[in-house]
């Protein structure tokens, strides 16, 4: 019990120490409400784990939803015990955060929330005059440092674990994974100096190996099979391509374009009931009046319209107003330069 007691003080005062932080003796730590993913779950994962090791205590609450790829994350011990689950389930999940939070209240009132990948509209809960600290790589409304968050741009929440507050579980490598599209996207460098500190302190090649292996997302052989039998025309050196559906499902669709946009920068698929949806990665490029001519509408660089019929006449317009917008692209990215 002393000892316990003396841990836990000696706990708070090193853990401050190696921190710009003051942690609290007692944290919930949870991700926004929405969207649940592998940066604000392993996020959570780490913070428990940092702060349980220096003798404080630290829960999570469960999410309103969970990716089956993600879940092994989580145990049933990051939960406060008086938290109720099925007893048969392993997924961690509710369909009230409030009467959740309401219910971990009645045995353990936390001193401080720590909201991690998110801002405190994202908490999705009253926190019933608990302080709520949040940690965010979001910078839509600038940066933050002050006693009630840490927000600055970073390629994951995780990274703002590592670089900023010394935080050096390994599972930070699911958030670095998730938030830059598997080391591709959002600043992947500085996304690798993160990466290097886990390499440094205990982050193994088998390690790493396992948490991709549980992060794979199984492959539905649908859509495997509707990309094989559609009319599917790659141009642009195969960086643009243009798919035609037979298929009308919309899952289908999804499953379709998640699969070619791992290979392709701009993307225009078809469905069998007419529905068209279109995404580029150039800032370039307009999709959306593309998508007006055709009575639709969306961003510039998503945009989708419905077809009166997927007549072939109809999908013939379309290909060659998409076919055009990326000429029109290739001829910018093509222009001699002056003096040539
Ligand atoms: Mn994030």
């Amino acid at each position: 019990m002393v000892f316990s007691f003396l841990r836990s003080l000696f706990g708070s005062v090193l853990a401050a120490a190696r921190t710009s932080k003051h942690w609290s003796a007692k944290t919930l730590i949870v991700g926004p409400f929405e969207p649940v993913d592998g940066d604000s779950v392993a996020c959570t994962k780490a913070l428990i784990n940092f702060l349980r090791g220096y003798g404080l205590e630290a829960f999570t609450l469960p999410t309103l939803s969970m990716y089956s790829q993600l879940e092994w994350i989580l145990e049933r011990s990051d939960f406060h015990p008086n938290q109720s689950f099925p007893s048969n389930t392993h997924r961690f999940v509710t369909d009230n955060l409030q009467s959740s939070y309401d219910q971990l209240l009645q045995s353990w009132r936390p001193d401080e929330i720590v909201l991690v990948d998110g801002q405190k509209e994202r908490l999705g809960f009253d926190p019933k005059g608990v302080k709520v600290y949040c940690i965010d790589h979001h910078t839509g409304l600038g940066n933050d440092n002050d006693q009630e968050a840490l927000i600055r741009k970073a390629p994951s929440a995780g990274c703002i674990l590592i670089e900023s507050f010394n935080i050096l579980e390994p599972i930070l490598a699911v958030s670095i994974l998730t938030d830059t599209f598997w080391l591709r996207y959002n600043q992947p460098s500085s996304a690798l100096k993160s990466f290097a500190r886990l390499t440094q302190h205990g982050l193994t090649d088998s390690l790493l190996a396992e948490y991709q292996q549980k992060l794979m997302v199984k492959k539905d052989a649908q859509i495997l099979e509707a990309i094989r039998t559609s009319d599917v025309r790659f141009f642009l050196d195969g960086r643009a391509v243009f798919v035609v559906l037979t298929d009308p499902s919309p899952e289908i669709h999804r499953g379709v374009l998640g699969e070619l946009g791992y290979f392709c920068d701009h993307i225009c698929v078809v469905r069998g009931d007419g529905y068209v949806s279109m995404k580029t990665s150039s800032p370039d490029l307009d999709l959306k009046s593309l998508a007006m001519k055709f009575g639709g509408g969306g961003h510039s660089e998503v945009a989708a319209m419905k077809l009166d019929s997927s007549s072939p006449e109809a999908v013939e317009q379309v290909y060659r107003e998409f076919t055009r917008l990326l000429g029109s692209l290739q001829s910018l990215t093509t222009q001699p330069s002056p003096g040539k």
